[in-house]
C-alpha cells in the first residue's frame, strides 16, 4: 500500500481484503510504503521485495494521489517479474476505463469492494479457472479489457475478521498515539460533490442498472459481529481507543443504539467517530457521550453558504452546524471541524468567511484541506480546465492539482500555512487584536519575502512568542503543536491540558489523522 508523503495509517479495507484471501487458505503479506516506517518509495526495492515473497498474484491499493506511481509499479511487475497484477482502492474504482488503458500490460482492475473478488480471482489463478467473468473485476484478454460490471456488494455480516497482523500494526498504533482505525458501515446518504461517495453511489447504480439510492448504498455491521471484532483487537494489541471512520457513524441510530449497549458492555475503551451536523440529535450526542466517545469530527468545509450550497452541495444549514457544534462541546466532547479551501471559483473573501465561522464555532480542533479535484466525481467535472496536468501531490495538505494564477497561489499558500492566525483574528478580545495584526503583516509579504526559509523561519518564532504569552494570560486562541502538520491545529485550552490528556485518553493528535 502507497502512504508516502502523507499521513501514517494502515489500511482497513486491505485488512479485510487480506482476511478474507486467508480464510479462503491464501497466503498473504503486505507491503506498506511509507517513509515514517522506514521504507520510502523505491521501485526497485519494492520490487525485490515483491520477488522475495515469489506471489502468484499482487494486488495493489490506491487513490488518485498515489495513482502515477502505483501504475507504474503495476507495469514493472507485469512486464519484469511476470506476476499478473490487480489495481484497486478508491482511484481504480472511479476511473477503471482509464485506469486500464493507461497501463496496457495490467491484468486486471477491480471496482468497488475487494474483498469477494480479490479471493475469486486468487481461487480461479491457482485452480487454472476462468480469471476474466469475475463480477466487478476489468481483466485484459487478448489485449482487450473484458468489463465484468459489479453485481452486488459484499455481505458485512459475512467479512472475515480483519488481518490486522499483516501490517506493523503494533508500531503504527504506537506512532498514531494509540489510536486504531475501526470500520462499523458503508456508505454514507450524502453525495458531497468532491467525494468518494458522490461518484461510487452512481457508479454502483449505474452498473447495478437500478437509481442511486440509500436503501441499498448503506450498510451496516451486525452489532454483535462488530463488538467481537472490536474485542479481538482490544485484547491482541496495545492501544488507548478505537477510531470509527465510517463517514457517518449516528446515521442509523436504532442500529447505533443496539452497537453501543454492547460496546459499553463488552469493550468499553474510549471512541472517536465522524459524522455530519445534520445526524446529531440531543439525544444521540448524549449516547456517545456515554459511551465513551471522546471526539465528534464533523465537516464545515465552508463558511460560504453558497459554496456548500452550490459548488460543494452540502444541504446542511448554518444554524444546525452551529448547533452541532455548541451541543457536543456542551456534553463535554472534543469537537473537530473539517475545512476546505481553495475552491474552483473561490474568492478570498469566502475563504475569509470560512475562518471567521470556525473562529464562531470554537471547535477544540481543526483540520484544513486544500480542495483537490478527484476523478471521477462531481467536483472533478466542476473544475474541468481548471488542473493542472502536470502538477500532483501525495496528499491534499500542501497543494493541490488546481490551477491558479500566481498571486491566488501565493495569498493561498500564506493561508493555509497560518490558517490559524487567520481564525483567531476573528476571536474576541486582545488574541483577535494581536493576530490581525499578523494576518495584516502575513498579507504584506511579496512572493520572494515569502519564499525566504528565513522570513518564514521568523513568523514562526514570532507565532511562538504570543501564542506562550497568551497561554500565560490564559487568552483562548487556536495554534499548531505539531510543526510538521500545520493543516492540524488545536485550541489554547486543548493545549493547557493536553499532557493530561494525552496521558489519559492520547486523545489529540490521532484524532484528527483519518482524512
Ligand atoms: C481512513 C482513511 C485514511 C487513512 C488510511 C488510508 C487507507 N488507504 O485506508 C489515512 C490517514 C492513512 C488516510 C490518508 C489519506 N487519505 Co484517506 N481516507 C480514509 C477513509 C476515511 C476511510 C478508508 C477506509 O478504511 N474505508 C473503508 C474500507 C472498507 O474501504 P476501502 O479502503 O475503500 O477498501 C475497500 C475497497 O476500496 C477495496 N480495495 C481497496 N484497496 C484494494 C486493493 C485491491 C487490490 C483490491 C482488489 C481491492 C481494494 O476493498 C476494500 C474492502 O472492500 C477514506 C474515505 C472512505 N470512507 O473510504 C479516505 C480516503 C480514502 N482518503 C483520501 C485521501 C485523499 C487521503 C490523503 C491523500 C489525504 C491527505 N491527508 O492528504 C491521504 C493519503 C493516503 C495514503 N495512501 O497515503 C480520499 C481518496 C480520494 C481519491 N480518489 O483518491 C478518500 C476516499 C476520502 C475522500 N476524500 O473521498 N486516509
Ligand atoms: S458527508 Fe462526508 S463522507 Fe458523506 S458524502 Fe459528504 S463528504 Fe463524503
Amino acid at each position: 500500500m502507497p502512504n508516502f508523503d502523507a499521513p501514517l495509517g494502515v489500511s482497513v479495507g486491505l485488512s479485510y481484503v487480506a482476511g478474507a484471501l486467508r480464510r479462503a487458505g491464501h497466503e498473504v503479506a503486505a507491503l506498506h510504503i511509507t517513509e515514517l516506517l522506514g521504507y520510502p518509495w523505491d521501485l526497485e526495492r519494492v520490487l525485490a521485495d515483491v520477488q522475495s515473497h515469489a506471489p502468484g498474484l499482487v494486488g495493489i491499493s490506491t487513490g488518485f494521489n498515489h495513482y502515477a506511481e502505483m501504475g507504474a509499479l503495476a507495469e514493472a511487475i507485469e512486464t519484469r517479474l511476470h506476476v499478473p497484477v490487480v489495481l484497486g482502492g478508491v482511484h481504480p474504482t472511479l476511473q477503471s476505463a482509464t485506469v486500464m488503458a493507461q497501463n496496457p500490460h495490467l491484468s486486471y482492475v477491480a471496482v468497488g469492494e475487494g474483498e469477494d473478488k480479490l479471493t475469486a480471482l486468487a481461487d480461479a489463478l491457482q485452480s487454472g479457472g476462468d480469471t476474466t467473468s469475475i463480477p466487478g473485476l476489468h481483466a485484459r484478454v487478448d489485449g482487450a479489457v473484458k468489463r465484468n460490471p459489479v453485481r452486488g456488494f459484499v455481505d458485512l455480516a459475512t467479512l472475515a475478521p480483519m488481518a490486522n497482523d499483516i501490517w506493523d500494526f503494533q508500531r503504527v498504533a504506537d506512532m498514531r498515539r494509540g489510536w486504531v482505525n475501526v470500520s462499523s458501515q458503508r456508505g454514507c446518504p450524502y453525495r458531497c460533490t468532491y467525494c468518494h461517495n458522490n461518484g461510487e453511489a452512481k457508479l454502483y447504480a449505474a452498473e447495478r442498472g437500478v437509481p442511486d439510492n440509500n436503501s441499498w448504498y448503506l450498510r451496516y455491521r451486525p452489532p454483535e459481529a462488530m463488538v467481537e471484532e472490536l474485542r479481538a483487537i482490544r485484547d491482541r494489541w496495545r492501544f488507548q481507543a478505537f477510531s470509527f471512520i465510517d463517514d457517518t457513524f449516528t446515521m442509523n441510530p436504532p442500529w447505533l443504539e443496539r452497537l453501543l449497549a454492547l460496546y459499553r458492555r463488552d469493550v468499553d475503551m474510549p471512541f472517536i467517530c465522524n459524522t455530519t451536523p445534520v445526524d446529531l440529535d440531543e439525544g444521540l450526542v448524549r449516547l456517545l457521550a456515554d459511551s465513551g466517545c471522546r471526539v465528534v469530527r464533523m465537516g464545515v468545509e465552508s463558511g460560504s453558504a453558497r459554496m456548500r450550497a452550490r459548488l460543494l452541495k452540502r444541504p446542511f444549514p448554518e444554524q444546525r452546524i452551529r448547533w452541532a457544534f455548541r451541543e457536543t462541546q456542551a456534553r463535554g466532547l472534543h469537537a473537530l471541524a473539517f475545512n476546505m479551501i481553495g475552491n474552483v471559483g473561490e474568492s478570498q473573501e469566502e475563504m475569509v468567511e470560512t475562518f471567521r465561522f470556525n473562529a464562531d464555532l470554537r471547535p477544540t480542533m481543526m483540520k484544513l484541506a486544500l480542495a483537490y479535484p478527484y476523478p471521477g466525481t462531481e467536483y472533478a467535472d466542476a473544475s474541468a480546465g481548471h488542473v493542472d496536468p502536470q502538477r500532483s501531490t501525495h496528499n491534499f495538505i500542501s497543494g493541490s492539482v488546481l490551477r491558479r494564477s500566481p498571486e491566488d497561489a501565493l495569498w493561498l499558500d500564506k493561508a493555509r500555512t497560518f490558517y490559524f492566525w487567520h481564525v483567531n483574528r476573528f476571536l474576541e478580545g486582545e488574541a483577535g487584536r494581536a493576530f490581525a495584526e499578523r494576518v495584516e503583516a502575513l498579507e504584506a509579504l511579496s512572493a520572494e519575502q515569502w519564499a525566504d526559509p528565513a522570513v518564514q523561519g521568523a513568523l514562526w518564532a514570532s507565532h511562538h512568542a504570543l501564542s506562550a504569552d497568551l497561554q500565560r494570560r490564559g487568552a483562548f486562541h487556536y495554534t499548531t503543536p505539531f510543526l510538521e502538520r500545520t493543516d492540524i491545529i488545536v485550541s489554547s485550552e486543548l493545549v493547557a491540558s493536553q499532557r493530561e490528556v494525552i496521558r489519559r485518553e492520547a486523545v489529540e493528535r490521532e484524532a484528527v489523522e483519518p482524512h
